[in-house]
């Protein structure tokens, strides 16, 4: 069972492209034999958290994909970590606003991605979709998602997890097709029992 979350709009959109392609990418999952739901998740700080665990609770998935909208990436960003830190640069769809407190007091400084992100990178890109590993899922309600869900996931049978962020639709970003079938990939490399591969994709600045 594949769990696909993705977020509702937020910071006055009306649509965010991470719920439109978790929903196309579970249809696409499904129509290939897999069991796949999509989800949608508050983009409340208060909610976010217990709204994802309610999920994997209720479907009890073999591989939790968390999806996110970030409006300034051109790549689809495979994030590597979760840090245990809010800094809210606007405020949620509750008007709540934290600065500088913890996702988890007393929690890890930062929580590894259990996804294989290496094995999905190269089939993205295999399929030339733009696609890139990343360090931050940012100081918002995806990395506050992030962080919760690699907490969860050691009492739910260790099964993978992580977080995806997309690249704005349409001009200068990427469609609902193209961000759904980089996540049906992603979950298909994930669903693969094999270690992640072992190639250099780090980062020099
Ligand atoms: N992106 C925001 C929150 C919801 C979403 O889709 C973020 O990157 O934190």
């Amino acid at each position: 069972m594949i769990l696909l979350t993705g977020f509702e709009p937020f910071d006055g959109a009306t649509t965010n492209p991470s719920i439109d392609a978790a929903r196309a990418a579970a249809t696409l999952l499904n129509a290939a034999g897999h069991h796949a739901v999509a989800i949608e998740l508050p983009c409340v700080f208060a909610t976010a958290p217990a709204a994802l665990e309610a999920a994997i609770d209720a479907h009890a998935p073999d591989l939790v994909l968390c999806a996110g909208l970030a409006g300034g990436r051109a790549a689809v960003s495979l994030e590597r970590v979760a840090v245990n830190l809010i800094d809210a640069r606007i405020p949620d769809n509750a008007g709540d606003r934290p600065v500088d407190v913890p996702v988890e007091a007393g929690g890890p400084a930062a929580r590894w991605t259990t996804l294989p992100l290496k094995r999905a990178l190269s089939r993205l890109r295999g399929e030339e979709l733009a696609a890139e590993l990343s360090l931050s899922a940012g100081t918002y309600v995806c990395n506050q998602v992030f962080y919760a869900l690699l907490g969860l996931l050691p009492a739910h049978g260790g099964v993978r997890g992580g977080f995806v962020h997309l690249p704005p639709a349409g001009a200068g970003g990427i469609g609902t097709g193209q961000g759904a079938r980089a996540l049906e990939l992603i979950a298909l490399a994930s669903l693969d029992p094999a270690p992640d591969d072992n190639y250099a994709a780090g980062t020099v600045y």
